[in-house]
């Protein structure tokens, strides 16, 4: 492949809701340009950016993947991102990664939950975007339905720059509303050609409509140009474009556009607008957030947006270049883990396929394998001038599941590939935790942990299920008791002798623990002291009613009693081990239970069966808000009942509701919840003993 320069390279983002026709539009766009040989499809599993197993296995994209179409000179390089919010983190990368966004909706839909979240991401990127209605040849497709679900719920600043002639089965030509030019489409061609043809009688109302509303909406972003056009003058379409690029760079018009990925029906024209409209690295701005972060006048500034772990290869490491350009074979730095890496077969990805290049200048999109010690959000750049970008803020975890091995032993490789996963994948996280000695997994919801498994067993042969995870209880004490603890041994030789008397009474919630040594006369001796106390605490450890941490709590020693030969420390830490165990039961314990505070964003709509959920879960509103379009709403929620919730929002709210979770502190559980906990806690300690 050759050698791009900066002005010639269009780095665009595919984004939108699930199963929009994001794939196939880019493999369509890429076949019609002529850089990649075949069509693929979801149906046969041959897209060019849907090669993994379970993107075939599953026929939905899970990982962003990205391809090339090369058109007029230029090389597009055409970021394909999943549209399930499970996968966001990848959709969030391709758009920071990206100078501009092509925003696919499927002509039979509109604007979804998924295409919110994009367009949100855009805005606060100051993106230029294209809007693409895709799938026009589905039944049951309807354009001008799309576009007024598009200015309602959408934006007011989206412009058809195209209309289709047909819907549905029908369809089957475009008529372009800058040049006024209609392309007819002869079924079975197969890369997009098309004839011109006459604009079809039926067609010249619309036609007058929207060529009005786009010269109008383009004419208002200059002031030239709006004179001209009122003083009625023709514009000419030289002026057109010109205007209209500006206006898309500025965000003030989102162009749309229309076709058939499937038929390569408006591939052509898309292609072309890709390169006229949209910016090429030269004209976008550095982001803000990788300008202001040290990048300025650095000789070389480049950002690590995905790692792929591939089977026989390692690691690919993508990378998009801010400045500078780089030479395959060069030496680059990687500031983040402070290590030259050297860029060797230096790449371009067509799919999963890489394309060695010999250079790349600033702003365009290379690859690279098995890099030492590079991962995703790392920054490249020169040794002498080290920057340091700021990563990508990616969506934050959501959903929390325990993971066990099926198979015993397998428990360091689970540890290794969760590892391993998380480098590849920053919206996913674990962690051991050894108070519930368990694997807590924490990733953006069910579809995530399920690809998260099947890549454990698949690339690191660990076979692992989800189990709910155990919440972290807590016990106190909510009376005062007191009473002996005695351990005494006499077998043979030198016995073992340790005698005390104990008082335990709760103290305020979060204040801890506190030991008061009240002995007088020296009825114990002053060095055993400590052992008592050790004894205490440690027994505490197990609690009294469900093996959970007894906190909170007040011990005084007050009595006792010592052997000359036998006594030791470790009697009396016995001693106190054996007191907690008989005075605690009587001084009222309880099980305290986690809570944790949520916050729920939703649309209206569904702000009663949000909060009745919540309700069901023994959950305490403390008030609603409203936040923009959305009704925020605050709760308390005990930890154990929001197992899943992820799964419940999205379905009571359609996927358009979002949470936030944090921790609030420990409550008293109620006695049906104490019963439920202590009964598990009987049968795991029955099943560890047998
Ligand atoms: N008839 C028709 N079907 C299409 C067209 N484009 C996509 N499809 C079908 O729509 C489904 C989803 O297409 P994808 O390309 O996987 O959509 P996507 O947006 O990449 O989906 P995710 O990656 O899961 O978000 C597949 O079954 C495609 O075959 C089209 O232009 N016409
Ligand atoms: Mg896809």
């Amino acid at each position: 492949m050759r050698v791009y320069d900066s002005s010639a390279v269009r780095n665009v983002a595919f984004v939108g809701h699930g199963a929009a026709g994001k794939t196939t539009l880019v493999d369509a766009l890429a076949f019609v340009s002529g850089s990649s040989k075949r069509h693929g499809s979801i149906q046969d599993g041959t897209t060019l950016t849907d090669y993994s197993a379970d993107e075939i296995e599953r026929k939905h994209s899970i990982s962003l993947a990205v391809g090339i179409a090369e058109w007029m000179d230029t090389k597009i390089n055409l970021l394909d991102a999943p549209g399930y919010l499970d996968f966001l983190g990848e959709a969030t990368a391709a758009l920071y990664s990206a100078d501009a966004a092509v925003i696919v909706l499927n002509a039979t839909g509109g604007v979804e939950v998924g295409t919110e979240k994009v367009w949100e991401i855009c805005d606060r990127l100051h993106l230029p975007r294209l809007l693409f209605v895709s799938q026009m040849d589905r039944e049951r497709a309807q354009f001008e339905r799309v576009f007024d679900d598009v200015k309602a719920h959408l934006s007011p600043k989206v412009v058809p720059v195209e209309i289709p002639v047909g819907n549905g089965a029908e369809f089957h030509g475009i008529v372009n509303l800058l040049t006024g030019e209609t392309h007819g489409y002869r079924k079975g061609t197969k890369s997009g050609e098309y004839d011109a043809v006459a604009q079809p009688e039926g067609i010249k109302e619309s036609y007058a409509k929207y060529h009005e509303q786009l010269v109008e909406a383009i004419a208002a972003t200059d002031d030239e140009l709006l004179e001209k056009y009122l003083g009625g003058a023709e514009l000419s379409r030289a002026e057109i474009v010109r205007a209209l690029k500006k206006g898309v760079l500025a965000g003030e018009i989102v162009p749309m556009l229309v076709g058939s990925s499937i038929l390569t029906y408006g591939m052509r024209a898309l292609l072309t607008e890709i390169v006229d409209l949209l910016p090429s690295p030269l004209e976008a701005p550095i982001p803000g957030w990788a300008e202001s972060s040290g990048g300025e006048g650095a000789p070389l500034v480049g950002h690590v947006f995905k790692t792929i772990s591939e089977p026989h290869v390692g690691d690919v490491t993508l990378f998009r270049l801010y400045r500078g350009d780089i030479r395959t074979g060069e030496e680059v730095w990687n500031n983040e883990h402070g290590v030259a890496e050297k860029l060797n077969h230096l790449s371009v990805q067509q799919g999963k396929e890489r394309i060695e290049v010999p250079e790349l200048k600033a702003g365009d999109i290379g690859s690279v394998a098995k890099l030492r010690d590079t991962h995703t959000n790392d920054t490249f750049c020169r040794k002498d001038h080290p920057v340091h970008l700021t990563p990508i803020p990616y969506p934050e975890a959501v959903a929390t599941s325990g993971v066990v091995v099926k198979t015993r032993g397998e428990e360091d490789k689970l540890a290794a590939g969760l590892h391993k996963l998380h480098e590849e994948d920053p919206t996913f996280h674990f962690e051991y935790s050894s108070e519930l000695r368990q694997t807590l997994i924490h990733g953006m919801g069910e579809r995530h942990f399920e690809i998260i498994l099947g890549r454990l067993e698949k690339k690191f042969g660990v076979h692992a299920e989800l189990v709910r995870p155990r919440v972290a209880y807590r016990e106190t004490l909510k009376g005062r008791a007191e009473g002996q603890g005695k351990h005494k041994k006499q077998s043979g030789g030198r016995g073992q002798y340790g005698d005390c008397w104990v008082r335990l009474a709760p103290r305020p919630r979060g204040s801890g623990y506190e030991f008061i040594d009240s002995i007088v006369g020296g009825v114990i001796p002053n060095k055993y002291i400590p052992a008592v106390d050790r004894g205490i605490q440690e027994a505490s450890e197990r609690g009294v009613i469900a093996g959970f941490p007894l906190v909170d709590f007040q011990a005084e020693c007050f009595d006792g009693s010592y052997h000359d030969v036998d006594s030791n420390e470790m009697s009396f830490k016995m001693a106190g081990i054996l007191a907690f165990r008989n005075v605690a039961p009587k001084a009222r314990p309880v099980l305290l239970e986690p809570l944790l505070d949520v916050t729920v964003w939703t649309p209206g709509e569904f702000l009663g069966d949000v909060m009745g959920d919540l309700s069901s879960r023994r959950g305490q509103i403390l008030g609603t808000d409203s936040e923009g379009r959305l009704t925020r709403i605050r709760a308390i929620v005990p930890e154990a009942e929001m197992y899943k919730y992820a799964t419940t929002l999205h379905s009571v709210t359609h996927g358009r509701g979002t949470f936030h979770l944090d921790h609030h502190g420990y409550a008293e559980a109620p006695p049906e919840v104490t019963a439920k906990v202590a009964a598990e806690h009987k049968k795991d300690e029955k099943a560890e003993e047998d």
